[in-house]
């Protein structure tokens, strides 16, 4: 079965929770460990990736996270020297709410023969960026401007754009570490708007505001900085309790 059609399964159930793993701050001694308690503990898939790729560890600590556990692992490319085929599937990321050529298209040029070479699966993902209140690593590295958290009509047109151009899943993100997560009002809007599974990231500190995340409307939430600060795998455990209790039918 495709990666893309078990997200759509796991998403029509109940909303998912996906723990994000970045190679420059998991060293190899940790990446069995730290992959082992994403499923130990309930992560229902594990992203792997991030804005920068500051060493040589991408590839043998994609592939140790990929040995250790049997829930998807999924390339989240800052950059796409990020692919590789130890990995399940990689998000085929365009940055849709820049107006960056090189995030739009550039980028994924460079990537499509290697994923066509490793026979990879890569899933098209509508890519959107919204104000976080900080300036995160994304903001700066994409060259590109955030959706303004209070411009929810701005955000739904993009995203409309980003399902009428064939993409496959919405990824709404403030970015690692923001300071304020994308507003509720926001993604309900979206969620009003269109039908693609929605994956939602940056900033989600408790498993209280993962949850009104859900419940406004996203799939996937996604959490990294504060797993990586907190270093306690029982907060994986709250995280998908309160993620796994929004159902769908
Ligand atoms: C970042 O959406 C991810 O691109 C996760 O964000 O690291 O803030 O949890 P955090």
């Amino acid at each position: 079965m495709k990666i893309y059609d078990k997200i759509c399964e796991l998403t029509q159930k109940q909303a998912s929770y996906f723990c994000l793993l970045d190679p420059d701050k998991v060293s190899l001694k940790e990446a069995h460990q730290r992959a082992s308690d994403c499923q130990k503990y309930g992560a229902d898939g594990i992203l792997v990736g991030g804005s920068l790729m500051l060493n040589n560890r991408f590839e043998e600590n994609l592939k140790q996270i990929k040995e250790s556990v049997d829930i998807p692992v999924i390339i989240f490319p800052g950059i796409f020297n990020f692919v590789s085929p130890y990995a399940d599937a990689l998000l085929l990321l365009s940055v849709i709410s820049s107006r960056n050529p090189q995030m739009l298209i550039g980028e994924q040029v460079r990537a499509a023969p290697l994923i066509k070479h490793y026979n990879l699966e890569a899933i098209g993902t509508a890519y959107m960026l919204i104000e976080s209140g900080n300036n995160t690593s994304v903001h700066f590295m994409s060259s590109s401007m955030p959706i303004p958290r209070t411009k929810s009509d701005i955000a739904v047109a993009h995203a409309l754009a980003g399902e009428y151009l064939g993409m496959k899943i919405l990824y709404l993100d403030a970015g690692s570490g923001a300071k304020y997560p994308v507003p509720d009002d926001m993604i309900k809007a979206i969620r009003q708007n269109i039908s693609l599974p929605v994956i939602l990231g940056g900033g989600i500190k408790t498993p209280e505001i993962a949850r009104k995340k859900a419940l406004a409307g996203a799939d996937i939430i996604v959490t990294g900085d504060i797993l990586e600060k907190k270093n306690d795998p029982h907060l994986i455990r709250d995280f998908a309790d309160a993620i796994h209790s929004v159902k769908r039918s």
